[in-house]
């Protein structure tokens, strides 16, 4: 039974969440969301002073239903301005560079805390969210480890970050071989093997670096010095059979046959596999979370603090909140979302692919992504830069 099943996952998921936090829990030290959060004056959200009928989104690339804006268009009388991004290093950059002019953006959470931390958003005015009630509690308890007592960010989507491949492509070159393996990317004889027909890594070292931790048997979300220069000479020494580092040209690349294994998320390689039998092109895309381990992880929606349409950018998110238009975005997207309300009208060759709500198996592998840390992230950006430049 749907209900059930979502109910064990989130069980999970808050498990993995509490498992990456540490004993206490609580990596924050309970201190999140005060000093720096905006005041309750600068977060009125009121655009009736703008009077504009304007929202711009800032969200992921493939990650919204083919009508969902221009339905919420014609609903409310407000323009949508939509832009996109892959990955949350670009996200980063842009809140961090500030007068961002979104008024929802959509970091995962392991981003979330420092955001939070820093200042970026401003507080959700819950009065303005109807439907709030329609999400997971158990989610929002697993979120509530980023952003205490769930003051800014509403989860959206949650997934898992894996290997896509091309059955026939790879099977052809490892007859026998296990693929559900982080060996088919980090063993070099075996990536060797997959460099003609296309090999491609997200070019984002927060996915990168616990894989290649993941590889080595090493802790996902180490920040040893140590493990880290582990993780930097395994990814430089496939550097050679890697086609390109790029974190959503993989999904038509799969699809078409120009790549035959790919680091990615599962939604995009199960759009892939959706592309590659809409096209009847022969090729057949498969998605593993590989057996040393995986990280989950789940992307939530927040207001920046200098939104120009708050009032507008809770009109979305409650919209987002309605059963019927969240379960028709996974129903396209093949994530699953963060709505309990939602999940019976989820389409079930969604609701049943274990690619996208996991069965007890793949849940065990799993494991949160830890919160960002700053210090050891600029260590990290250094040594992803010379691996991208093969130094
Ligand atoms: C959407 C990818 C979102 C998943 N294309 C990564 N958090």
């Amino acid at each position: 039974m749907p209900a059930a099943r979502l109910a064990r996952i989130t069980c999970l998921l808050l498990f993995t969440l509490l498992a990456a936090c540490g004993e206490s829990g609580d990596p924050f030290g309970g201190s999140a969301g005060d000093a720096a959060a905006p005041s309750a004056a600068s977060a009125g959200n009121d655009d009736a002073g703008h009077g504009e009928q304007v929202l711009n989104v800032y969200n992921w690339s493939d990650y919204i239903g083919p009508d969902t804006i221009a339905n919420f268009e014609r609903e409310t009388g407000i323009k949508v301005n939509y832009d996109v991004f892959d990955s949350n290093e670009v996200l980063e950059a842009k809140l961090l560079a500030g007068h961002t002019g979104y008024d929802i953006v959509v970091p995962s959470a392991s981003f979330v805390a420092r955001q939070i931390k820093a200042g970026l958003f401003q507080p959700l005015d819950r009065m303005q969210l109807p439907h709030y009630n329609n999400l997971d509690a158990d989610i929002l308890h697993a979120l509530a480890t980023y952003d205490p007592d769930n003051v800014y960010a509403v989860p959206y989507m949650w997934g898992t970050t894996g290997i896509g491949y091309n059955v026939a492509q790879v099977t052809a070159r490892l007859p026998g071989a296990r693929l559900d393996t982080w060996g088919l990317l980090f063993d070099p004889d075996t990536v060797a093997k997959l460099a003609d027909c296309g090999v491609a890594l997200l070019d984002a070292p927060s996915e990168t670096f616990p894989a290649a931790r993941f590889a080595l048997g090493l802790p996902a979300s180490s920040t040893s010095v140590t493990d880290l220069g582990a993780a930097e000479a395994a990814l430089s020494s496939i550097r050679p059979y890697v086609r390109y580092f790029h974190s959503s040209q993989y999904i038509n690349d799969l699809a078409n046959g120009e790549l035959c294994v790919a680091m990615g998320w599962n939604g995009d390689v199960l759009q892939a596999r959706a592309r590659a039998r809409d096209a009847a092109n022969g090729n057949d895309i498969a998605y593993v979370v590989p057996r040393e381990g995986a990280l989950m992880w789940f992307d939530s929606m927040v207001i920046p603090k200098d939104a120009p349409h708050p009032a507008n950018a809770h009109r979305f998110l409650d919209y987002l909140m309605r059963p019927e238009v969240i379960a028709a975005v996974s129903d396209a997207v093949h994530y699953a979302n963060a709505n309990a309300q939602a999940t019976p009208l989820v389409s079930p060759a969604v609701r049943d692919d274990p690619a996208i709500y996991p069965d007890a198996q793949t849940r065990a592998r799993l494991e949160a992504a830890a919160p960002t840390n700053p210090e050891f992230d600029r260590l990290v950006t250094r040594a992803w830069t010379r691996v991208k430049s093969g130094r």
